[in-house]
């Protein structure tokens, strides 16, 4: 049962696609106050759980800290960070035997206090009381979830390929540079099918270009790209650089589709291309006008795209250095300016993102002016949105890869999403597999993390263990930034141990592809908490780095250095498998309770629930050569498993 109801004058987010009536009373569920901008408060129980925020920090059950929506392109997520790459404002709060789910729909700000100021009880605010609220009960968790799923829509579907494995570092910037990796992960039969390009490929940066000096024949290259099964994926920045005779930037000035100052001047900001526009992605026809540049590069065979830099990302504006260079310039006036060093720095990183800037930019949202500020989480989703829906028009007959940095829950239609730059920690790993659940509840079920860490240099142990969990989530790709240290697995000893793992990837595609679509199709999750499987087991209600995979298996990844195994709990008895490249190395039935189990670096542990099988094909190196006659059940004797499968190209 959903209850919709409405405060204020609410934006028109679009997350929702369902018509529901607006109730006309409060909601049963909680208090609202609409004294000083909108407070909803309820008190929790001691065993009351609150789940969802998907992509968000620290744990599946979200108590105990303060979350804040406010798409922020910080690269630093440490465990004190209230705010993530994106804004999903959907929560479950789930209690003895009431399991109640809720929605603001409200695309500025938003404060999640879930028992941090006072640990019984929950405020999530508002600055102003203009949004609507979803109130959601249902039987289950798990029908709640499932309820709220199908009022956003079915989330994206990407095409088959892009279940296989990819290689990307910012920094690649020649086909030489491409090639190589092509090259050595061929040699050395490593799997892989897809390869990112970074902002490099572009010409100075400059979204739908190619860098002609370094690409002379650009659609050759990626005919040769094709030939070798690997499908290229450029990425599109959110701002389009000011420059005279730059077609993009010509069309969206003369058409008047970038984001304005109040006083209708076009507002300028620096991002990588340096001085650049925002296209305003708010405005249905510039929306339109955007998505239809994807083409530059659709014609020429390219068919996946990651777009970043969306929250929008800006490094700063012509008023706030203008505001620093004032500043600088008292600041070296002053008797002893080491005295005010530290205030110095302060003002000097508040330069990016800075609220400050969003408030100094307006949309045209089909007719109304609206500050930035007030839909500040809207940006990528709209961006993304763009695309996917030009796609449809571009590409009527071909499924594209699309993935953002930024989003917000209505964005799950047209694309998945990447968890943004972490760092090559320990805890990245566990935080990555948390994520999972957490987006599925939001919708977005083509979701993964930079594998091996972007910020830092990696290890050999850490790059294969996350792969390990990288192996079950529905991107898996190896990304990292510039001036680290080289991340492409054949830069390590013993290559085989790699191939081993990416190899178990591909060998459970035809399970992965079938869970992953039976959960778009029906508004299902594909990873799952095992607080929705074993709601009355209290040790699985608080399990929090294993999850449960389609109906099937629990995964159970090792994330901590120098381990040579860990401790996992059952739920019930389960059949533990251990997966090598070709190889089964391990099976074991285990009896409901904790076990230490081993496993190598080269290993890939899964759980098996009971009376339960999946299909498991031999490995391949690329996902177009998986070979159905080589598909057998890996499981308890006499169980069947019904798999999805279809030619992972057409649109449905
Ligand atoms: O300011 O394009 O999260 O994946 O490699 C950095 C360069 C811009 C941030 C993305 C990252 C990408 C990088 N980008």
């Amino acid at each position: 049962m959903i209850r919709k109801y409405c405060y204020g004058t609410p934006f028109e987010t679009e997350a929702v696609t369902a018509s529901i009536s607006l109730s006309t009373q409060q909601p049963a569920f909680g208090s609202i106050s609409l004294q000083d901008g909108f407070c909803f408060s309820l008190k929790l129980s001691p065993q009351a759980m609150v789940f969802g925020l998907g992509e968000s920090n620290r744990g599946i059950n979200k108590r105990g800290f303060l979350y804040i929506s406010d798409c922020a392109d910080d690269q630093n997520m440490s465990e004190n960070r209230n705010s993530s790459y994106a804004a999903h404002n959907f929560i479950l709060v789930s209690d003895d035997d009431t399991h109640t789910g809720l929605f603001f729909d409200y695309p500025g700000t938003v404060r999640f206090d879930i028992g941090f100021t006072r640990t019984d009880t929950m405020t999530v605010t508002c600055e102003q009381a203009d949004l609507y609220l979803y109130v959601i009960t249902g039987t289950s968790d798990l029908d709640v979830v499932r309820q709220f799923r199908q009022s956003i829509g079915r989330s994206y579907l990407p095409p088959k390929f892009a279940f296989g494995y990819g290689q990307s570092r910012f920094g690649y910037k020649t086909p030489e540079d491409f090639r190589t990796v092509v090259r050595k992960h061929r040699e050395n039969h490593i799997p892989i099918d897809l390869l990112y390009m970074d902002i490099d490929y572009m010409d100075t940066y400059k979204d739908f270009t190619v860098n002609e000096e370094a690409f002379p024949a650009f659609d050759g290259f990626v005919r040769e790209m094709q030939k070798d099964h690997i499908h290229l994926a450029p990425i599109i920045d959110a701002g389009v650089k000011i420059e005279k005779g730059y077609k993009v930037y010509e069309e969206g000035r003369e058409k008047g589709y970038f984001c304005r100052r109040k006083d209708g001047s076009y507002f300028e900001a620096t991002v990588w291309p340096g001085w650049s526009h925002f296209p305003d992605v708010l405005n249905k026809d510039a929306r339109k006008w955007f998505g239809d540049q994807y083409d530059f590069l659709i014609s020429k065979g390219i068919d996946a795209f990651w777009n970043d830099m969306n929250e929008p990302s800006i490094f700063f504006s012509r008023e706030s250095i203008a505001k620093f260079k004032d500043y600088l310039h008292t600041y070296m006036e002053e008797d002893n300016p080491g005295i005010r060093h530290f205030q110095l720095m302060k003002e000097l990183f508040s330069l990016a993102n800075s609220h400050e800037d969003y408030q100094r930019f307006y949309h045209n949202a089909d007719g109304r002016s609206v500050c930035h500020e007030q839909v500040h989480n809207l940006y990528g989703y709209n961006m993304t949105r763009a695309a996917g829906e030009a796609f449809e028009r571009l590409s009527p007959h071909k499924r594209i890869l699309l993935f953002s940095r930024s989003s917000y829950i209505g964005m799950h239609r047209y694309g998945g999403t990447w968890t943004g730059d972490n760092s090559t920690w320990w805890s990245h790993i566990l935080l990555n597999l948390k994520m999972m659940p957490s987006l599925n509840m939001c919708g977005f079920l083509y979701a993964g993390a930079d594998l091996g860490g972007f910020a830092g240099n990696t290890s050999r142990d850490l790059l294969l263990r996350w792969l390990a969990l990288g192996v079950f989530t529905p991107l898996m790709r190896n990304h990292t930034a510039s001036n680290t240290r080289e991340q492409e697995v054949y830069q390590f000893e013993d290559i085989q141990d790699f191939r081993a793992v990416i190899e178990v990837r591909y060998r459970l595609i035809p399970y992965l592809y079938s869970e992953y679509m039976k959960a778009a199709l029906g508004n299902d999750m594909m990873f799952k908490p095992l607080a929705f499987v074993y709601p009355k087991d209290p040790i699985a209600r608080n399990t929090e780095d294993q999850l449960i995979l389609g109906d099937e298996i629990m995964i159970a990844p090792v994330y901590t250095q120098n381990a040579i195994g860990r401790t996992v709990y059952l739920p019930e008895e389960m059949l533990f498998v251990k997966l090598s490249g070709s190889l089964i190395t391990h099976r074991e039935i285990l009896p409901q309770g904790v076990h230490y189990v081993q496993v190598a670096l080269n290993e890939v542990p899964l759980f098996i629930r009971r009376d339960r099988c999946i299909p498991l094909a031999d490995p391949a190196e690329c996902v177009p050569e998986i070979r159905e006659e080589s598909i057998v059940m890996l499981g308890y004797e006499g169980a069947s498993y019904e798999r999805y499968d279809d030619d992972g190209i057409s649109p449905l």
